[in-house]
């Protein structure tokens, strides 16, 4: 995930967003002869380039990876199994299959290129991306390929004609951090046109700077001890963490999360769950008698939320002092609510006919809410829509409402349900990271993430954005590394035709992904295990410096992705300034160097770099009493004066004069409700059923779709699709059945779970099963993008809005062809 959000705590990211730190440059005299020493070993690379490691054969190591810190168990130079390092109460099944994940069918095995493009890079049929024949070249030759490539485009249409993405997951460690190496390279050779915003977070990063000061969504939340303590009702709405919390930006730490979800469980906590869905999360807390779940209609939430709080308002049941004291422009939106300014009253019967809860539900939601002390634990996937600028904006103005914000246990914290945000934070000293060498920028185009389709299609245009405007440049040459965006990205067809306006495609990957497949020149990378590297456990509580010790050695031809890009900067002159003499380990200690230095001026206990490395030990920093005591707005509640929020007014903006002064249709100066492009209440709908395409249980997006928790949980040996046991039974699907499921963007086979465990009318279609389109584009296995809406969530964020779309579903008749995408492509010379 990009490095601008979560990145905040972080010290390793805040060099990545700043110019390079001079401490790093100005290096003392023993670095500067270790440099020196590196640079002569240069004509030995090879040599250079390797483990600081030496295997071992038989044995445990200790690792990380997104999903946890895991021992990992070693026979005869082959990882036989993993677990989790430390005793963990929750069973999370991604730890497990790290062996799959090294011994994969689907590795590429060899630099490849494809037939047409080796044979005239400048007539190269874009068309047959995809389709070609794959031709295995020496690393040199991909090099020189792609080399030439990059010098072309920048001569003939300039550095802007270059788009690299930025969004991807790639592996943990701060060392081989793909995103950040491929933009380091960029950077320090000339520049690339940017994305700019997120898929995670894109519409509430926006939005919640003109509504708080801040995007919330990376900032350390109540800390769960304090939840614990003083809460009375927990509101889950819209998020899954029993799911979403099996992973980490850098590491997770520990199951402490998911424990706390368990402790509200234990402790009688009135749990409500909204969620169109009853996902992993609705079914922990089934057994629980004071659990609710209260299924909306999906994308109305908005207005569901305005009918609590018109509810609120003539029951006077509001907290007029808090709105008085800590918000601005209270009274404009109540003229909207009353229907002052446009006629419709946003009343409990109002909110009822669009979300589809009943009215008694909306006062009971009322009252529990402002009569106890209640924290809004909200997710992000109800903003991954059309207007996802709303939700969050409203949740705001509903807590606000309640009067809570700044009190222990009260108000709303939107990333309790990521990376375990509630965690209190260490007293930790905190490691160092490469930086994105960003001195050397000098494109200034920034093209909002979601919108590269778009962008591709529509050369020269300038969209709306923020305030200010986007230009689309012309993109002659993309470069992914860490990210599958036909995996990502929506409406996938539309996108692949797209893909064909530009020349050059050049991929990283371990493995044959769906965006490995559509490109020219593909070198393979080495998968996290077969490297060393280091990182930090949580992204916001910094609990653990965790080793990433080499398992295996390097499989088939594989590279780093730092081998590679020292080798293309060596070619393009800026070898020095890309590597600064260092090697990998040479990076890796400087890293931990960092984090002692600090650990020795706060008197914090670590072993020098060669113990750690040996030792192969995390080492665990102490939770301090205070953090664990942490309430968020409690400083602001205390004196909103001293404490102002980043705001024009310092306060929480509920109208804000800045988004009044866009003047944008789509979104307006205070939140309200909007209709979506495609939902189940509209006219004349083009599909019948919403469907929603959450983040998956067993997998990190497409990650681990290729290992053997996929047939855990395949049905049908594809990827499940929920549909509601009513709706299925009006179609005649079972359990077990192959089902097609359409609109007019494209079709995919799904294998059909019926349950009651979701709304009538609504499917849910995790997003990342690998797309395994037949001839005609069918995809065989569930990818849920071919099928969603590649619209902006408004002018202001111009966020993806995956989460709206309607789909046909029904009984496959056609012969459902087996899935067979976790393995090399068939049309290969090696
Ligand atoms: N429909 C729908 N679509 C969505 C979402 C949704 O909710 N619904 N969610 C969106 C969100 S929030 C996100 S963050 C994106 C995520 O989208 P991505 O981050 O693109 O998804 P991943 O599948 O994690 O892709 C990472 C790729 O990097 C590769 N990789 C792993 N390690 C390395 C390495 O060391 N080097 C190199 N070169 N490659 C490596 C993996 O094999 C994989 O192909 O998806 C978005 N798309
Ligand atoms: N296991 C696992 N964990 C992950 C990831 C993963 O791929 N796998 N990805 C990570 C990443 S990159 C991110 S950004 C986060 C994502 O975290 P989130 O965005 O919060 O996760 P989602 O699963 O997309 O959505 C959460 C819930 O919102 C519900 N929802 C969708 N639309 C609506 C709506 O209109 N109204 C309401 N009330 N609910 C709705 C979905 O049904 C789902 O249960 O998760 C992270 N954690
Ligand atoms: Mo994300």
């Amino acid at each position: 995930m990009s490095i601008s959000r979560r990145s905040i705590l972080k010290a390793s990211a805040l060099f990545a967003l700043v110019p390079l730190a001079p401490k790093l440059l100005s290096a003392s005299e023993e670095s500067k002869a270790r440099q020196l020493e590196a640079m002569s070993q240069y004509m030995d690379k090879a040599a250079m380039m390797k483990y600081v490691t030496k295997l071992v054969e038989n044995g445990e190591v200790i690792t990380g990876a997104h999903w946890g810190i895991l021992k990992v168990h070693i026979r005869h130079g082959k990882v036989l199994s993993s677990k989790p390092a430390f005793k963990q109460a929750i069973y999370n099944p991604l730890q497990t299959v790290t062996s799959d994940l090294i011994y994969a069918k689907s590795r590429i095995k060899y630099p490849m290129v494809r037939k047409s493009y080796l044979e005239d890079p400048h007539n190269n049929k874009p068309e047959l991306r995809g389709k070609d024949t794959w031709i295995r070249i020496p690393y040199k030759k991909a090099l020189e390929l792609i080399s030439s490539a990059l010098k072309e485009t920048r001569e003939t249409k300039g550095s802007e004609a270059i788009y690299v993405g930025g969004n991807g997951w790639k592996s943990s460690g701060n060392m081989h951090n793909a995103i950040v190496l491929l933009q380091r390279f960029m950077n320090l050779s000339g520049g690339f046109s940017h994305k700019i915003g997120t898929f995670s977070t894109g519409a509430v990063e926006v939005i919640l700077p003109h509504v708080l000061g801040s995007a919330e969504v990376s900032s350390q939340q109540t800390a769960y001890p304090v939840v614990l303590e003083h809460s009375k009702v927990i509101v889950i709405w819209g998020a899954n963490p029993m799911v979403t919390l099996r992973i980490g930006d850098t590491i997770i730490d520990g199951d402490y999360g998911l424990e706390f979800f368990s402790e509200l469980k234990k402790r009688r906590k009135k749990v409500i769950l909204i969620d169109p869905v009853g996902s992993e999360t609705v079914e922990f807390f089934k057994d629980d008698t004071n659990a609710t779940w209260i299924a909306p209609v999906p994308n109305t939430d908005v207005a569901l939320m305005l009918g609590i709080m018109h509810t609120m308002y003539i029951t006077n049941k509001y907290d007029k002092k808090f709105l008085d004291t800590y918000t601005t422009g209270f009274p404009k939106f109540l003229d909207y609510m009353l229907g002052k300014s446009d006629g419709v009253v946003k009343d409990a019967t109002w909110a009822s006919n669009i979300s589809g809860v009943d009215i008694k539900t909306i006062e009971y939601l009322a009252k529990e809410m402002f009569e106890n002390r209640t924290m809004i634990m909200a997710g992000w996937g109800m903003q991954r829509a059309h207007h996802g600028e709303q939700p969050h904006w409203m949740l705001v103005t509903l807590a606000s409402m309640i009067g809570q914000i700044g009190l222990p246990g009260g108000g709303f914290g939107f990333s309790y349900h990521y990376a375990n945000g509630g965690n209190p934070t260490a007293r930790a000293a905190v490691i160092s990271g490469m930086n994105l060498g960003a001195q050397k920028q000098k494109v200034t185009n920034f093209i909002p993430t979601a919108r590269i389709a778009d962008a591709l299609l529509n050369t020269g245009a300038s969209i709306e954005s923020n305030g200010g405007k986007a230009s689309y440049p012309e993109i002659d040459l993309m470069y992914w590394a860490g990210e599958n965006p036909i995996s990502h990205q929506q409406d996938i067809n539309k996108f692949l035709k797209a893909w064909q306006k530009v020349k050059t495609v050049i991929v990283h990957d371990p493995y044959w992904s769906a965006t490995a497949r559509h490109a020219d020149i593909v070198i393979p990378t080495t998968t996290e295990y077969e490297r060393d590297d280091i990182s930090m456990s949580g992204d916001y509580s910094n609990l653990n410096i965790v080793p990433m010790k080499a398992l295996v050695k390097r499989q088939y031809e594989s590279m780093d992705d730092y081998e590679v890009f020292s080798d293309l900067a060596m070619m393009a002159g800026i070898y020095d300034e890309f590597t600064e003499g260092k090697t990998p380990s040479m990076w890796i200690e400087e890293f931990y160097n960092h984090a002692l230095k600090q650990a020795k001026s706060e008197h914090i206990n670590m072993p020098d770099f060669k113990r750690f490395w040996h030792e192969n030990k995390p080492i665990t920093f102490k939770v301090p009493e205070d953090s664990k005591h942490f309430v968020r707005y409690s400083e602001f509640r205390s004196d909103p004066i001293l404490n102002a929020l980043g705001t024009p007014s310092g306060k929480i903006e509920i109208t804000s004069e800045t988004i009044a002064k866009m003047g944008y249709d789509d979104c307006r100066a205070y939140p309200s409700w909007f209709e979506p492009a495609e939902w189940l209440g509209m006219k004349d709908k083009p599909a019948e059923f919403h469907m929603l395409s959450p983040h998956p249980a067993f997998r990190l997006h497409s990650q681990l779709d290729n290992t053997s928790l996929k047939q855990k949980h395949a049905i049908a040996g594809r990827e499940p699709i929920w549909i509601n046991e009513l709706d299925a039974k009006a179609k005649g699907i079972k359990t077990g059945d192959v089902v097609r499921v359409f609109n007019k963007r494209g079709e995919v086979l799904a294998g059909a779970y019926v349950t009651k465990d979701i709304r009538q009318g609504v499917v849910k279609l995790s997003e990342g099963a690998w797309y395994n389109p037949d001839s005609k584009g069918l995809c065989q296995n569930g990818c849920a993008n071919v099928l969603t809406l590649d619209i902006p969530s408004s002018k202001l964020a111009n966020a993806t809005s995956v989460n709206t779309m309607l789909v046909n579903v029904e009984r496959y008749k056609g012969e459902a062809k087996k899935v067979d995408i976790y393995e090399e492509p068939k049309d290969m010379e090696v």
